[in-house]
């Protein structure tokens, strides 16, 4: 499934209460006051860690609080703090108070702190309250109670690599054979409805790949499901840009390729001018030969690296996830003599 938004309530421990108690010592009438502090509530701290990246994991999981203060208790025993808890949240988090709109922090690096909800603080004990003429205070304070929010976590950052294309390209075949990604796929254009992620390994790394609903012509202007879903992509590092080439599409996929790029252009420029592969899909099936150099051409006259693969036999496959990973990580920038496997092979 595909998130990028989820809210989420935490709530800072309370603070313990302070104690109130007298000292009973044998021989010692009226021993003094005894009543120790209550422990500070625990907080609550989102901490930005390299190692997710998605907000699944608050999906299941989306309250979270911290522990109480304990109280204090007699012989000027403090009561013990509570425990601070770390939520991880991927790098890119944007953290929105849910009920006022307030953006109140962006992680922009892995290991940085957010304090979000603070603990409250312990009450005094009545022992605090003793002065030279109160010698026997009954004063003893409640603890604070902790800080509460909902809090509304958006990310940005989605995926290192999105497929883009027009509906049914194989765009979803394709992230179901690359990663453990299970999204529904059929014969029928617009089956994936919002973009689903998966992660695809490479020897000890993974890079995260995301599955775009299909653009058709006008999507620009809302058309189809329009470019609802670009923005989600602004800071993928790589679009993989699929054309079905087998004649059973029924389709011209030189036109495809273009209206593809000009729909791209025409949402955000910046978009358009991202490193792009060009993947023909379902070589499987029959092609023209004359249909598929079109496409080729094109790619080529662009600089665009460009791939065939087919979901169906798996040929290509493994080229092309070197190919991504190797972009995703810049070990050949730009290089366009990736492995080219020809059509029909
Ligand atoms: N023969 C063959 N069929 C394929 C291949 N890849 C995908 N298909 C079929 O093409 C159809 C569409 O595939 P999807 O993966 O759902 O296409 P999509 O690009 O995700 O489509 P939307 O979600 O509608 O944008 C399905 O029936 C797939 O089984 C392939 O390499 N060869
Ligand atoms: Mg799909």
């Amino acid at each position: 499934m595909f998130i990028d938004e989820v809210i989420i309530t935490v709530k800072a421990g309370d603070g313990g209460n302070g104690c109130l108690a007298f000292r009973r010592e044998k021989f010692v009438p009226r021993g003094g006051p005894s009543g120790g502090d209550g422990g500070c509530g625990g907080d609550v701290v989102l901490v930005s860690s390299e190692h997710y990246n998605t907000l699944l994991h608050f999906r299941f999981n989306p309250e979270h609080t911290a522990e109480r203060g304990r109280h204090g208790e007699g012989s000027n025993r403090t009561g013990r703090n509570g425990a601070v808890i770390e939520l991880p949240v991927p790098v890119g988090t944007i953290v929105f108070n849910a009920d006022s709109g307030e953006q109140l922090f962006d992680f922009t690096a892995p290991g940085q702190r957010f304090m979000v909800a603070h603990g409250g603080r312990g009450g005094r004990g009545n022992a605090r309250f003793a002065t030279a003429t109160h010698q026997a205070p009954t004063e003893h304070e409640e603890g604070k109670p902790g800080e509460f929010f909902r809090l509304r976590l958006e990310l940005k950052l989605l995926a290192d690599v999105a497929l883009i294309g027009f509906p049914n390209a194989g765009k979803s075949t394709l992230i179901s054979r690359l990663s453990a990604a299970k999204p529904k796929i059929a014969d029928y254009p617009f089956t994936t409805l919002e973009p689903n992620l998966g992660v695809v390994q490479v020897g000890d790394g993974t890079f995260v790949l995301a599955d775009i609903p299909g653009l058709i012509e006008g999507a620009h202007e809302g058309h189809g499901l329009g470019t609802t879903f670009l923005r989600h992509i602004e800071r993928t590092r790589l679009l993989a840009h699929l054309v079905d080439i087998s004649d059973a599409s029924g389709r011209d996929p030189a036109h495809d390729f273009d209206v593809i790029l000009d729909e791209l252009n025409r949402f955000d420029k910046e978009l358009a001018k991202k490193p792009m592969i060009v993947v023909a899909t379902k070589i499987d099936l029959g092609q023209d030969p004359a249909r598929v150099e079109a496409v080729k051409a094109k790619a080529q006259e662009r600089g665009l690296p460009f791939f065939a693969i087919s979901n169906v036999t798996g040929a290509g496959l493994e080229e092309l996830r070197l190919a991504m990973w190797n972009r995703v990580h810049e070990k050949h920038p730009g290089t366009p003599q990736d492995v080219t496997i020809s059509v029909g092979s």
